[in-house]
């Protein structure tokens, strides 16, 4: 294989062909560090000022964007072209056309693909789809632009998986074809009858762009990979109801059955006129056939457009998932998810079904969809869970979408990625929030490990952890904070927020403190996740867990935020802390998945041999001891097409 040039500035291709996967071992390090030996025993205390210096401001290339709905027509237009259509895409806002661009080089945009996390051969994605277990395999299908990696000409991409984590690309599952689904085959799922049919439903947007929904049904039920899907002759089966906007209607979730009316229901996300976020549902015996119900499942003000709305039970009792069609009762209750397109995250909220009214009540008003909980606090969006039957548990699955420019991604001729698939249970200990967890086949990519324990970190020091490599990873960690500091520290931070913070570079007394990865030799470039501890304004110690990209990349033409928020730590607790690093993707699980982080960063230096680990303590008034550290290398996925 040619070894890319490291340096050249590469050239926009004609055709945008697929990046090729790169070995890590013929890439030369772009940064060479000192010799291993030395890095292993140096355990190198720095300065408050110096560290201070390597996490300066200078190297801020990004802005902090706000989190803020956008406010104009012409606003909205800058940030997403998508939206104008009624859907979100890419969101990177001011970056698409101002910024100067970066001299990006192939061997840096090659390095940015994943090994491991599942994307398309080439071009762009979105949202995943019908995910579900058929025949012996796990199916996804994704919103999928078959001719360029920018949002458009939205078809079906299918892909199958024994395991979740290799994978087998298929032809296209579904494209536009009829006038119901012109301009777009949209997002949909999956909902598995009693007798072994599928029903898939999914929202088509019209010649017109009017979002309607339609079924679709694979044409041979026998075939395990399900090559070949048939669209309804009934289609559209579902119109927007005459008070909701032409281009509010979409999403279909899976349905869920109601034994009392022999009947299934199906919720579909859309805003009233108010620009409250609502939740409609629909009754259906057959799929083709359908009624409104009066009453809204759920709706909450000024949420605006919900899309990709999901709506599951959980089990209150065990970590065993339930099947969708888990009526409420003793032991149960129900997660609803919508994914605002007002600032493109995905809120849930926990709370309980009433089956003879037909709506949904979260458990606390203040941490209602759309207004508390996110499943991720970064780059994460339009997830869709299935009930796995094999293994007994809900899987969500999530879109990472790029926060590079356009051009960069045409020039890598792709983008987005699907998270690793998420086990998703009820926090039994704290009954308020979702513990989310890479599902275990991800750890049989796990190959040899390196492990640290009891390193103490004295205030403002960086600690080298020496690895091999550090591309793919997966890192378990666990700290502890000196108690005596603990009870000195009166005045720590009351009402902290990992967004408007100075990041990792901000000093408090009780933090941050954590790892940096994707970090070079010398620091001018490093992703830092941690955790920071302040008091919260009832004067309780409050832990933040929070992810900072201001100084992931030397590039210029990116988004890079501090992502994060409060994670709850029980008496007894460590503060710990589980990471994945594949290469342009960062995903961050705290205290066994209560607060999650995903980032998408594009290192210049910190790529090939030239990344590296760091343990770091930037609190002023504690000492942080590391008390266990584990790194597996990680293997890559077996993501190919599939030979007929
Ligand atoms: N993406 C789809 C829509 C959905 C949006 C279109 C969410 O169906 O609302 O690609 O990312």
């Amino acid at each position: 294989m040619d070894v890319p040039d490291l340096k050249s500035p590469i050239f926009i291709p004609d055709s945008y062909s697929p990046s090729q996967q790169v070995d890590d071992s013929s890439i030369p390090t772009s940064s060479p560090g000192p010799p291993r030996r030395y890095l292993m025993l140096v355990l190198f205390a720095v300065s408050a000022v110096s560290l201070l210096g390597l996490v300066s401001p200078f190297y801020h290339g990004g802005e902090l964007a706000s989190d803020r709905a956008p406010a104009t027509p012409l606003e909205r237009w800058t940030l997403s072209r998508g939206t104008a259509e009624g859907v979100s895409e890419k969101s990177n806002g001011r970056i698409l056309g101002a910024t100067p661009v970066y001299p990006w080089t192939n061997a840096m945009l090659v390095w940015q693909r994943t090994a491991y996390h599942f994307q398309p051969q080439k071009n762009w994605m979105n949202d995943p789809d019908g995910p579900m277990y058929y025949k012996g395999w796990y199916h996804l299908f994704y919103q999928y632009n078959p001719d360029s990696a920018v949002w458009g000409n939205i078809t079906w991409g299918h892909a199958v998986s024994r395991d979740l984590i290799h994978w087998l690309y298929l032809p296209l599952a579904m494209v536009p074809s009829h006038w119901y689904d012109a301009n777009g085959v949209w997002t949909g799922s999956a909902t598995l009858l009693p007798d072994g049919r599928i029903a898939m439903v999914y929202t088509g947007s019209t010649t017109e762009s009017v979002q309607v929904q339609n079924l679709a049904f694979p044409a041979d039920p026998d075939d395990p990979l399900l090559l070949k899907w048939n669209k309804s002759e009934s289609n559209p089966v579902i119109r927007p109801p005459s008070w909701i906007g032409l281009t509010d209607f979409r999403d279909p979730t899976t349905a869920w059955y109601v034994p009392t009316e022999s009947a299934w229901r199906i919720a579909i996300g859309s805003k009233d006129a108010d620009h409250n976020g609502i939740a409609l549902v629909y009754r259906t015996k057959n799929f083709v056939t359908y009624e409104l119900i009066p009453r809204l499942l759920h709706s909450v003000n000024r949420t605006g457009m919900w899309e990709c709305v999901d709506f599951y039970p959980v089990s209150t009792a065990s970590k065993v998932g339930l099947d969708t069609s888990t009526g409420p009762g003793p032991g149960v209750k129900h997660v609803l998810k919508a994914s605002l397109d007002d600032n493109k995250h995905d809120y849930y909220a926990i709370g309980t079904y009433d089956g003879e009214e037909g709506t949904w009540t979260p458990d606390d008003q203040e941490m209602d969809v759309g207004i508390g909980l996110r499943y991720d606090y970064g780059k994460y969006y339009a997830s869709k869970t299935f009930y796995d039957p094999v293994k007994e548990r809900r899987v969500l699955w999530g879109w990472s979408g790029e926060t590079d420019s356009e051009k960069t991604d045409l020039l890598k001729g792709w983008a987005s990625v699907q998270t690793i698939p998420r086990t998703v249970t009820y926090d039994d200990k704290t009954g308020r929030n979702l513990l989310q967890w890479p599902v275990d086949e991800v750890e049989r990519l796990r190959q040899s490990s390196q492990e640290f324990s009891n390193i103490t970190l004295g205030v403002g020091s960086v600690a080298p952890l020496d690895i091999s490599k550090a591309t793919q990873l997966d890192i378990e960690a666990k700290f502890e904070i000196d108690a005596s500091a603990l009870e000195r520290a009166i005045e720590a931070d009351v009402g902290y927020n990992c967004s408007t913070s100075g990041g990792a570079a901000g000093r408090g007394a009780l933090g941050p403190f954590g790892l940096l990865v994707l970090a070079d030799q010398d620091l001018s470039e490093q992703t830092a996740v941690y955790f920071y501890l302040g008091r919260g304004t009832d004067g309780g110690l409050g832990t933040f867990f929070c992810q900072d990209e201001l100084r992931s990349s030397l590039a210029n033409d990116l988004v890079k935020r501090v992502y994060g928020s409060s994670v709850p730590v029980l008496d007894g607790e460590s503060l710990t802390v589980r990471i994945l690093v594949d290469h342009s993707i960062v995903e961050s699980f705290a205290q066994g998945g209560r607060t999650c982080i995903t980032s998408r960063v594009y290192p210049t230096e910190a790529i090939y041999g030239g990344a590296r680990v760091f343990l770091f303590n930037n609190a002023t008034g504690a000492p942080v001891t590391a008390k266990s550290i584990k790194i597996w290398q990680m293997n890559s996925a077996f993501i190919h097409p599939y030979a007929a």
